[in-house]
């Protein structure tokens, strides 16, 4: 019994020494969850480091551009100034390209001119050619109806009349038509005034058969005088204007003024050409 309380007693002592163990092992416990806490965080922060390691690499590479990025400012800013040079040159260079568009069309401009200039002299050329072969009169002839005529203030006979027409390359004026006598006496009037002048009538021939110097018969048209053609004293085979402006037969070699007339274009026997002719009438228009 004494053995059993004995036990029993240890036992209790065993049992209070328990009790009083239990709290630090409880207390043990929570230091071993607060270590292994502690471990889960520290291998985080082991993992972070880690990180932090290799991001280490890049952000050096990151410094590096900056500097790099800084020492570039200075060519970026040229640049910079580089493009702001470029901008106005390129603005001058549109300047320039309108400025050769203008020239462009400015030549073509001037190549249109001088065709149209080198057009124009060929046709001056083909009309003063024309001009030349027109059809004109002599110096001192003025063209009535296509006829080219001259008021001699000289008198002669009308065969040397006739004759100094014929050195002109024409004959006495043959006026078969009102208008063409009424030119003449004009014509006359303002070289030798009311003054009597042959023309190229007369019935040599055959007498009262009136015929034109060039063989033609006298026709429909007359301006006779009344009372005329009368062969005065049967001597009269020539036909003059008097001052009454009407036709009067006259006696042949009797000295009168005279009107001559020219066929224009033909060459003339004289000398003369047509082209002194053509450029001396141009110079005094009438
Ligand atoms: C008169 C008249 C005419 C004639 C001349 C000659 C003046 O007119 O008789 O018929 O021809 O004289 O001079
Ligand atoms: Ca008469």
């Amino acid at each position: 019994m004494r053995q059993l309380s004995t036990t029993l007693d240890a036992l209790k002592r065993d049992q209070d020494n328990m009790r009083q163990l239990s709290t630090p092992l409880d207390a043990l416990k929570r230091d071993q969850d607060d270590m292994r806490q502690l471990s889960t965080a520290l291998d985080a922060l082991k993992r972070d480091q880690d990180d932090v390691r290799q991001l280490s690499t890049p952000l050096d590479a990151l410094k590096r551009d900056q500097d790099d990025i800084r020492q570039l400012s200075t060519p970026l800013d040229a640049l910079k100034r580089d493009q702001d040079d470029m901008r106005q040159l390129s603005t001058t260079v549109d300047a320039l390209k309108r400025d050769q568009d203008d020239m462009r069309q400015l030549s073509t401009t001037d190549d249109t001119l001088k065709r149209d200039l080198d057009k124009e002299g060929s046709r001056t050329a083909a009309l003063e050619q024309r001009l030349h072969e027109m059809p004109s009169c002599p110096t001192g002839y003025t063209m009535f109806r296509g006829t080219c005529y001259k008021a001699f203030n000289t008198r002669k006979t009308f065969s040397d009349a006739a004759a100094a027409c014929g050195e002109d390359g024409g004959t006495l004026a043959m006026p078969r038509d009102a208008e063409t006598d009424t030119f003449l006496i004009s014509l006359h009037s303002a070289v030798s005034g009311k003054r009597p002048f042959w023309f190229g009538l007369h019935d040599q021939r055959e007498e009262g058969s009136f015929e034109w110097v060039d063989g033609s018969s006298l026709g429909t048209y007359n301006s006779w005088c009344p009372g005329e053609p009368n062969n005065n004293r049967g001597r009269e085979d020539c036909v003059l204007h008097n001052s009454e402006d009407e036709w009067n037969d006259a006696p042949c070699n009797r000295k009168y003024r005279f009107i001559c007339q020219i066929v224009p274009g033909r060459p003339l026997a004289t000398g003369g050409t047509l082209t002194t002719n053509v450029l001396r009438l141009s110079d005094h228009p009438q």
